[in-house]
C-alpha cells in the first residue's frame, strides 16, 4: 500500500504540471487597423517533444450550397479530415499542393470521403465542377495552434516552453515565423499587422443563381 506520504508527493507533483500551462493571446490586424480572421497561429516546441494528434473528432470540410463550409481550416500532421457532400450536386474535391496532392472524383450528395494529411504544409482544396470553390487545410507540425476569429483574436494553450511560432493567412505571401516563450503566469500576447493582397475568392452575384461564395 502506497504511503499518504507517497501520494502527497504524487499529488503535489500533478497539481505543478497543471499549473505550468501558459496561453498565447494573439491579435490580427491589417494594415487599415482592421481585425483579420482566419489567421492560423501555430507554436512548435522547441525544448519538448512534439505530442501526436490526439484521438479527437476528425475535422470537417463539407460541400454545401456549392460553397466550403470552413474556408480555413486547421489539423495537426497525422490526421484525419472529412468531406462530406452536403449538397445538392455532385462535387470532386482536388488538391495540386505539394504537401497533398490528391483528388476525390465525383461524388454524390449525402456521401462522405475521408483523408489522412500527413505531411505540414498548406493545402489549396479546390473544386473541378465549381471553379469558385476554395478552401485552404492548413497541416502544422504541431497540436499547439488556433485560428483568428471575426475580432481578430486567437488563443493557444499550451505547456510553459520554448516554442516556434508561425502565422499564416490566405492572403499573405508568406509565413510570418518567430520565436516565443511561455510561461504560467498571466497570457503571453502577441499583435500583428499584415500586409494582405486582395481576397482572390469569387464572390456570388445578387441573383445568387450564380456561382461564388456569399
Ligand atoms: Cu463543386
Amino acid at each position: 500500500m502506497k504511503s499518504p506520504f507517497i501520494l502527497g508527493l504524487c499529488v503535489a507533483a500533478f497539481t505543478l504540471a497543471e499549473a505550468r500551462a501558459g496561453e498565447l493571446s494573439l491579435l490580427v490586424k491589417s494594415a487599415k487597423g482592421e481585425p483579420v480572421a482566419d489567421a492560423v497561429v501555430s507554436l512548435t516546441p522547441l525544448d519538448a517533444p512534439v505530442p501526436p494528434p490526439a484521438a479527437t473528432t476528425p475535422a470537417v470540410i463539407a460541400q454545401q450550397d456549392q460553397e466550403y463550409t470552413t474556408y480555413v481550416t486547421v489539423v495537426q500532421a497525422g490526421s484525419k479530415v472529412v468531406f462530406p457532400n452536403k449538397d445538392t450536386v455532385q462535387h470532386h474535391v482536388y488538391s495540386l499542393s505539394k504537401a497533398k496532392k490528391f483528388e476525390l472524383p465525383l461524388y454524390n450528395p449525402g456521401q462522405a470521403e475521408s483523408i489522412v494529411f500527413d505531411v505540414s504544409g498548406v493545402v489549396t482544396l479546390g473544386c473541378n465542377i465549381h471553379d469558385w470553390m476554395l478552401a485552404y487545410l492548413i497541416v502544422v507540425p504541431t497540436p499547439y495552434f488556433a485560428k483568428t476569429d471575426g475580432l481578430g483574436t486567437a488563443h493557444v494553450t499550451a505547456p510553459a516552453g520554448r516554442y516556434k511560432l508561425e502565422l499564416w493567412h490566405p492572403r499573405q505571401s508568406t509565413a510570418i515565423a518567430g520565436e516565443i516563450v511561455l510561461d504560467d503566469g498571466p497570457p503571453t500576447t502577441r499583435e500583428f499587422t499584415l500586409a494582405l493582397k486582395p481576397d482572390r475568392r469569387i464572390r456570388r452575384g445578387p441573383d445568387s443563381k450564380s456561382g461564388g461564395y456569399r
